[in-house]
């Protein structure tokens, strides 16, 4: 989920929407682009690296064997769908089960390891029984901040948040397996609807909703084109995913309110490649650039070079990849996916502040074929609980009533109107409008760049541990 920054907005009032203006300037600048790709290639190889260790450097390689433990679970669950298929050799856990349930004829008693369904429906607590998750990829501190590598001190530290830790791990493991299903699935033609309740299925049921306890963190994203961020469908919504639209899949898991936060662009016709390159070596610049005590202008003007070297052809024009620079990433808390602090995407911000040690963060850039700036646009189905929510009496009963509601299911995580008709609400239109005009439920309309123009999107969530900077997000695609 995106930050728009307000003060940036202020500042540039007088903005026109005009059409997207083709820049011919930049054509001959070619050789950029293949320092991009080579080194994004060079990353990949690293990270499978990295991972291949990662799992022995904790001692939990455990992660191997827990398949086998989880794989009973799931035999049971198969057997309602798989009886014919099913040849009657049973293990030895598997016959005992079959006699308590007379019902069934046969088994499946496959023995492989506890693998993920399609779609997801395997809770990750049974596909790592032993309740430890897998570590996201770590960078080492460079500069003044070298020795925390092996500083004693901050390792205590370490152990002392593994919990809170292994909590955010489980988020991001959920992300990547829905994720994975919903970047091989989801295909124009498709409805927006279909979309977003894909993602969210297997959320719910690889997290194992429960209250406040796990769930979805945050609406699931799904912007078109020249819309950038908060837009998902409200019921009614026909709108269906075509071959040429860019779409940011942008979605949230939170284990006991520590969210991962995460996205990427889909699109399926080849001609929009740059843009969607430019974004995801822009945020990995963003990433690799954050750190304990860095400046967050720093961070914004290592994205905005990236940008710098980026354009691309679109039937015929060509235009400047641009920052969208009123859209930021942010710090994360427990419930809480804006906390203080906004990490800008432009070399201008002016802002000085720094990240500090155990801050989790979203680094997520965005960019655009239009002017690089977005407006509120369309009609508004994001909606969150203010954290500072002032403690006004509501008056108007059914406002009152939605108000109990959303407190009992979101508390303050961000929802959307398909979330509020799920749990049963009902006309609920004119007292959410009553909430937000009283301050106490904040709304987040979708944000759009100039029409006709196209935006992308790549988003982390990483964490500034005492030793090192865990991307907690990654995965093998992105
Ligand atoms: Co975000």
């Amino acid at each position: 989920m995106a930050i728009e920054e307000e003060s940036l907005a202020k500042g540039v009032e007088n903005v026109k929407i005009s059409e997207d203006t083709p820049v011919e300037q930049k054509q001959e600048e070619t050789g950029t682009n293949d320092t991009g790709s080579t080194s994004a290639a060079k990353k990949k190889k690293k990270n499978k690296k990295k991972k291949a260790s990662s799992g022995t450097t904790n001692g939990n390689e455990e992660g191997v064997t827990d398949g086998v433990e989880g794989a009973e679970d799931e035999t049971k669950e198969d057997n309602d769908e798989q009886e014919e298929s099913a040849p009657a050799t049973a293990g030895g856990e598997g016959a005992s089960e079959g006699a308590a349930k007379k019902k069934k004829k046969k088994k499946n008693k496959k023995k492989s390891p506890k693998t993920q369904t399609e779609p997801p429906t395997v809770p990750v607590s049974k596909l790592f029984s032993n309740g430890v998750f897998p570590e996201g990829e770590n960078h080492e501190y460079r500069d003044d901040n070298t020795w925390r590598t092996t500083s004693e001190e901050k390792r205590a530290a370490e152990r002392d948040a593994y919990d809170d830790y292994n909590d955010m791990r489980k988020a991001a493991e959920v992300h990547r397996q829905v994720r994975a299903y919903a970047r091989k699935t989801i295909k124009p033609g498709m409805s927006m609807i279909d979309i977003c309740e894909t993602i969210e299925n297997g959320t719910r049921s690889l997290v194992e909703e429960n209250g406040l306890e796990a769930g979805i963190g945050f609406p699931t994203g799904c912007s078109l084109n020249h819309c950038a961020a908060h837009y998902t469908p409200n019921a009614g919504d026909k709108t269906v995913l075509s071959y040429d639209d860019v779409m940011k899949i942008d979605f949230g898991v939170h284990v006991k309110g520590r969210i991962i936060d995460s996205a990427f662009t889909m699109h399926f016709n080849p001609k929009y490649d740059k843009l969607i390159e430019a974004a995801k070596e822009a945020t990995y610049a963003g990433i690799n650039e954050a750190g304990i005590d860095v400046r967050l202008c720093d961070i914004g003007a290592a994205v905005h070079e990236v940008y710098d070297s980026y354009e691309i052809e679109l039937d015929g024009k060509t235009y400047d990849i641009k920052p969208i620079r009123n859209l930021n990433g942010h710090t994360i808390e427990p419930y809480h996916i804006h906390a203080g602090k906004s990490v800008p995407i432009v070399r201008d911000s002016g802002d000085e502040t720094k990240l500090e040690e155990g801050e989790q963060v979203a680094i997520e850039t965005f960019c655009s074929t239009g002017r690089g700036y977005v407006i509120e646009d369309g009609e508004c189905s994001h909606y969150a609980k203010a954290h500072d929510a002032p403690h006004v009496p509501i008056r108007v009963p059914r406002a009152k009533s939605l108000l109990a509601s959303i407190n009992r299911h979101f508390g303050t995580l961000p929802f959307c109107r398909r979330y509020l008709d799920r749990v049963g609400e009902e006309k609920y239109l004119l007292g959410l409008r009553n909430l937000v005009s009283s301050g106490v439920v904040t709304a987040y309309p979708p944000l759009c760049d100039t029409r006709g123009s196209y935006t992308a999107q790549l988003e982390h969530t990483i964490l500034l541990k005492p030793t090192c900077k865990e991307i907690l997000s990654k995965g093998d695609d992105y």
